[in-house]
């Protein structure tokens, strides 16, 4: 039943404003972050070509990667940054910052993909392992998920199948088939995924975007579907980070006694592709933005300062017909697709802005507004598209109805102590396996949030569609389905202390997903079909988790398996 606690907010840093309005936290001295005096907007954003990597392929439809540690420079007030980054071959030269490699792949055509481990062999002081977390202490062990990845088990790069990753000199290689309906076009993010150690990896700069084209989605201007391309099409990788004065990232440690974990991540400065704070050269016509919050921990609540944006797409790629919004409420891992039209604003700087997310979503992240700032220039190169298109080649998230319902409890567990933790079903990830859909079917799964904080659920396999969210009475729903050391185990249907109807889907959750925000203190019903590659045959097993890494590393993470028939 933990919300935010005092030893949440001290992780922050000092100076941060939000943390000072809350009475039970304290400035503190402990923390030397240097977002507070870096300048903004001094940069450009990295961009593909432009530094971005566009991987290039060893052989037909074949890459080959090496994880690495490279230095670049994030902000010109800071010294270079040590960080660790997805080699394709290149040498790296063309990436700018911390984010740095984008795989462009066609829908269809399946991708054989390796990745070799060339990092140090133990972690180097600026990133603080937890040892009772990773299976093998402070060695730096390895492996590659392709988020929203329709694989096999054995290419997913889960935990479950190869708990201890890959250490120094060895290689993942794993196969992405790209299958089609599964895997249309839309932006998918590979990252590290590394058991116990996912938070560290991915913050230390093991992530990259893999985009998805189809025949309609060419990334061209002029398309099919008359959409920005080219340089109209940008995509946005946001993440916040602390950076300590000799311009390594700071990761806080916890102050609880044999802990170095600790329950958030949170940033004193945005990075948007892996710039901190830059900004964008746009022309006064139509864009179409694709954004993935690549934070470790933090919702953002986005806007252009009332610039009308329309959404086309989601996780599971585009939708069949856009959605007007001004603003997008993205957790970890989520990812939007948006056209935003800058006609109107010829000559004018604006400013992308974060703010705290609307109830019922919650986050106790301390308030970082700006992100990056948009310079709309007065000619257009290109005039591209016009007007927003009334219909898209895509589709709305339609599934039949359940074979099975499950009842999954989110747990938070001994918060501020030496045993915190957290879990699904009162169960450890190294349990059985609890959730066992038989392969074809459809089944909804039902997210109990019994904690306080907002937790991204992501079943990795499938896609799935988001049905809703009902408020309920969490003290009555714990003491109906008892509470042991690990909390309260899944399976009571919450429905009957239900508080109010359920929520339908937001207007933003059209399509399918492959994250979805479970809100304290509402259960939410996902629908998914357990389906397999061609080829690839039960029993496959996945996982499910947290995108709060930092949960997801202390233990909000299961196993599930997908059953023959
Ligand atoms: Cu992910």
């Amino acid at each position: 039943m933990a919300g935010t606690t005092r030893r949440r907010f001290l992780q922050y840093g000092a100076g941060i404003s939000a943390a000072l309005t809350m009475p039970w936290a304290q400035p503190s001295a402990a923390f030397a972050a240097m977002g507070g005096k870096l300048g903004k907007y001094l940069e450009q954003v990295p961009l593909p070509g432009n530094g971005i990597v566009v991987a290039t392929p060893t052989g037909p439809n074949q890459y080959a990667f090496t994880q690495t540690q490279i230095t670049r420079r994030l902000h010109p007030q800071l010294p270079p940054t040590p960080l660790w980054a997805y080699d394709d071959g290149s040498g790296l030269a063309g990436q700018a910052g911390s984010f740095g490699m984008a795989v462009v792949a066609q829908t269809g055509t399946p991708l054989s993909v390796s990745f070799t481990n060339a990092l140090p062999a133990t972690y180097p002081a600026w990133i603080p392992v937890d040892t009772r977390l990773t299976p093998l202490g402070n060695q730096v062990r390895v492996m590659t998920h392709l988020h929203g990845g329709f694989v096999a088990a054995d290419s997913d790069g889960n935990p479950a199948v190869t708990p201890d990753g890959f250490g120094p000199g060895q290689t993942q290689t794993v196969l992405y088939p790209n299958q089609s309906p599964q895997m249309p076009a839309s932006l998918l993010w590979f990252h590290d995924h590394g058991l116990g150690a996912t938070r560290l990896n991915v913050f230390a700069g093991l992530a990259a975007a893999y985009l998805l084209r189809d025949q309609f989605d060419t990334g061209d201007e002029p398309n099919p579907i008359g959409i920005p391309g080219g340089a109209y099409e940008v995509p946005l990788v946001i993440q916040d980070r602390q950076f300590n004065p000799d311009g390594t990232f700071l990761y806080p440690t916890s102050d609880i006694e044999g802990v170095t974990w600790i329950g958030e991540y949170f940033g004193d400065v945005m990075l948007v592709n892996g710039k901190v704070w830059p900004f964008l050269n746009v022309e006064p016509r139509l864009y179409r933005l694709r954004i993935l919050n690549g934070c470790n921990a933090r919702i953002l609540n986005l806007g252009l300062g009332g610039v009308q944006m329309w959404q086309i797409g989601a996780e599971g790629g585009m939708w069949d017909q856009p959605v007007p919004v001004t603003r997008l409420v993205l957790a970890p891992a989520e990812r939007a697709d948006v056209l935003v039209d800058f006609r109107r604003s010829p000559g004018q700087t604006l400013v992308m802005k974060n703010s705290s997310p609307p109830k019922p979503v919650v986050t106790p992240a301390p308030s970082l507004s700006q992100v990056m700032q948009l310079r709309v220039g007065t000619t257009v190169t290109q005039p591209g598209p016009t007007t927003i298109p009334t219909s898209l080649p895509g589709r709305a998230a339609n599934l039949p109805a359940p074979t099975t319902t499950r009842y999954i409890t989110l747990n938070e567990i001994g918060v501020d102590t030496a045993g915190w933790f957290l879990n699904l079903n009162g169960l450890h990830f190294e349990d059985p396996a609890t959730e066992t859909p038989t392969v074809g079917t459809v089944e909804d799964w039902v997210y109990i949030n019994l904690t306080g904080t907002p937790t991204p659920c992501t079943p990795t396999c499938s896609p799935i569609r988001s049905s809703g969210r009902t408020p309920f009475n969490v003290a009555a729903y714990v003491a109906a389905a008892g509470s042991g050391p690990g909390g309260s185990p899944g399976g009571l249907d919450p429905t009957a202390f239900a508080t109010g109807p359920m929520q339908p889907p937001a207007p933003e959750e059209r399509g399918f997903k492959d994250t979805t925000k479970a809100n304290p203190g509402y259960f939410t019903t996902i629908r998914g079909r357990f389906d397999l590659p061609v080829g690839v045959t039960a029993p496959q097993t996945y996982v499910h988790h947290c995108h709060i890494v930092e949960h997801e590393d202390n233990d909000m993470m299961r196993p599930f398996t997908v059953t023959p028939p």
